[in-house]
């Protein structure tokens, strides 16, 4: 959601003045342009709100606007940033390019937040609205290239934790045709955080080399991850039979994402990333 500056002066109670002021002289928020208006992110009002308390306890805007996060909640114990705002401060890096910032800001959350909160309610979200950014022509194809290689980036720089004992291998995987990614290797994070072994098949893999690294692994289970795209559509049962057909024993299929709720007879259908978050505490306890 986008405003104008008068919208957000009748939000925040400053000025249009003021907000000006604070953008040219401190640096302290910097909205977008459209030609030659201002325009803002709900981020950008929840921090003008932020500063106006700051200034109303007595720090100058001058300081107040180069406080970080951990500094603001010193003295404002219940500032907590929303995570839309940080969701729609992301997208505005990405509108105008700054890959280097929203790299910064990307590890900035996932070091901050934990790996649960990072991936499920910020990540994915954000990839969600890039999807629907590019539909309406809002947001480049290199731009959705650009988001998804800095988010791969920290997903894969989360470390594991020790392993439980007891709990099941599980592999991870997309179908051959399906590059989509993202979805598997935050299912492997989290399954890592709550000490599942796990073994990382990788995006795009055909029916028989799924078989043979089962044969290799002996996973108990396969989480295949799917995106609603044709090639799945189209293959995606002949694929689990394929698969299938050359294992004895043969793992236990989760089908997560789209084709959770289309394939025929899966073992287990995970449609989102809190039902799978769900099924692991199960699997634990
Ligand atoms: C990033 C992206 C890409 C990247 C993927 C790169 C990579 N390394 O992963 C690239 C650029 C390669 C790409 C290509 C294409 N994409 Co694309 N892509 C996306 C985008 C923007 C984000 C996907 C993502 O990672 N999301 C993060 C995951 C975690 O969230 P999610 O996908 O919503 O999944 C949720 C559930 O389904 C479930 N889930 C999904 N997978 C898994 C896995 C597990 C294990 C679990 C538990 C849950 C789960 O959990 C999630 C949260 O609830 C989506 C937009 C969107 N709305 O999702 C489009 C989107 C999926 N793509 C789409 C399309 C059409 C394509 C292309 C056909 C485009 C083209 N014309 O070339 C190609 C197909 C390529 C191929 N053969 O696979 C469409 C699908 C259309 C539809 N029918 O709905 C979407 C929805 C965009 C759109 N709105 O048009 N894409």
């Amino acid at each position: 959601m986008l405003l104008d500056i008068n919208q957000v002066s009748q939000i925040t109670g400053l000025t249009a003045f003021t907000i000006r002021a604070w953008e040219k002289r401190y640096g302290a928020i910097r909205p977008a342009r459209d030609g030659r208006e201002r325009i803002f992110t709900l981020a950008e009002v929840e921090r003008l709100k932020t500063l106006k308390e700051l200034v109303a306890l007595g720090h100058p805007i001058r300081r107040a606007s180069q406080m970080t996060d951990e500094q603001i909640i010193q003295v404002l114990p219940s500032y907590r940033p929303s995570l839309e705002a940080h969701r729609d401060q992301l997208l505005s890096l990405l509108t105008a390019y700054r890959l280097q910032e929203l790299s910064d800001e990307l590890h900035h959350h996932r070091v901050r937040r934990g790996v649960e909160e990072f991936l499920v309610d910020l990540v994915t979200p954000l990839m969600r609205e890039v999807g629907h950014l590019v539909q309406r022509n809002q947001l480049s194809v290199a731009q959705e290239h650009a988001v998804t290689a800095l988010v791969r980036d920290q997903i894969v720089r989360i470390r594991a934790t020790e392993v439980t004992s007891g709990l099941s291998l599980m592999g991870f995987c997309t179908p051959e045709g399906d590059l989509h990614e993202l979805g598997i290797l935050m299912a492997s994070k989290l399954s890592q955080a709550r000490g599942y072994p796990t073994a990382y098949f990788g995006p795009n893999l055909p029916a028989e080399a799924l078989a043979d690294i089962c044969r290799a692994l002996r996973p108990s289970i396969v989480v295949i991850g799917t995106a609603p795209i044709v090639s799945n559509l189209d293959q995606f049962e002949s694929y689990l039979a394929t698969a299938g057909r050359q294992l004895k024993p043969r793992p236990s299929f989760w089908i997560a994402g789209a084709m959770a709720s289309v394939a025929s007879s899966p073992d287990v259908s995970v449609t989102t990333m809190r039902e799978f978050v769900e099924l692991l505490d199960q699997g634990r306890s």
